[in-house]
């Protein structure tokens, strides 16, 4: 392993455009549970049930529950050891970041120039999409009011502004995400890489001719692909990486 991050770091330092992809590992230890796996949630919560628009027509109550349920948990979370890593690169020339996560601890963390894939858990949005741009609650450590759950402008249903299954992701976050894939090296991490179309980057990178490595606790359907696949933690694996490895 320690050659393999050698390999790595040498990269990394060696590039001048450095693209970051990451999910929901990056930010297990910092308390913000990842969707799938021992502790993830869907192990106790369905998908349909909660992320999709059908479920959202059928019980909007019951998918605000959860989403305040999840803005409660990671308001008392704080940024760890991978997020500030991929600050810093960030903070250099030519990183960007792409990241699946809707918790926002990458901006908590100083991160620039970073596309949300998936939307932020702090918006909100109109269900009927009457034109009003999203809005922010950052409710961190406040439970939000029920005034939340309608749109400002025209007093309809808010929804929470995050892209769920079988929904379009905003079209300028594509362009940017596929405009990353031009680059040297490649990370994706913490993200078990299932789903679309965030799960196609890597293999864009790869064909565009970028080095690509993935760093997670186990074998995802990107370690076939990767140059180097990394396993353990990113809040491990990264600041070992910032210093050669
Ligand atoms: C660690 C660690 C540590 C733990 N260190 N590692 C092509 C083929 C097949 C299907 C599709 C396709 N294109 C589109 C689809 C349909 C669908 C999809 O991909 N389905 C798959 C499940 C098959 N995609 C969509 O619907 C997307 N829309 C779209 O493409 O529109 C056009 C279209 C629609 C329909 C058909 C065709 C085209 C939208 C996807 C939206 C995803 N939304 C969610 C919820 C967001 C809101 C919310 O948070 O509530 O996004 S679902 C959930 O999964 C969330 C995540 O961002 C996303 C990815 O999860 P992630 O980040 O990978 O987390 P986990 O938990 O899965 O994995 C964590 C990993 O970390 C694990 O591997 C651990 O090992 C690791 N780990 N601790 C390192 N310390």
């Amino acid at each position: 392993m320690t050659s393999a991050l050698a390999t790595v770091a040498a990269r990394i330092s060696a590039a001048a455009r450095l693209t970051i992809l990451t999910g929901a590992g990056v930010s297990a230890v910092s308390g913000v549970p990842t969707f799938r796996g021992r502790e993830g949630l869907w192990r106790n919560f369905r998908p349909e049930d909660l992320a999709t628009a059908a479920a959202f027509q059928r019980d909007p109550a019951l998918v605000w529950e959860w989403y305040r349920w999840r803005r409660e948990r990671i308001a008392r979370c704080d940024p760890n050891a991978a997020h500030r890593v991929i600050a810093t690169w960030s903070n250099g020339d030519g990183c960007r970041v792409i990241t699946q996560n809707v918790d926002d601890l990458h901006i908590r963390a100083g991160t620039r120039d970073l596309v949300r894939l998936h939307g932020s858990i702090w918006e909100s949005k109109c269900w009927r999409a009457c034109g009003q741009p999203p809005w922010r609650e950052d409710t961190r450590g406040v439970s939000p009011s029920p005034a939340s759950g309608t749109c400002p402008a025209c007093g309809g249903l808010a929804r929470p502004g995050v892209v769920w299954f079988g929904e379009s992701l905003d079209p300028s976050d594509v362009v940017s995400a596929l405009a990353c894939c031009d680059c040297d090296v490649f990370l994706t991490v913490g993200t078990s890489a299932i789903v679309h179309p965030a799960a196609g980057l890597v293999h864009e990178a790869r064909r565009r001719g970028a080095f690509t490595v993935e760093i997670n606790l186990e074998p995802t359907p990107a370690s076939a692909v990767v140059d180097v696949a990394v396993h353990g933690r990113a809040e491990d694996i990264l600041p070992r990486l910032l210093q050669g490895g």
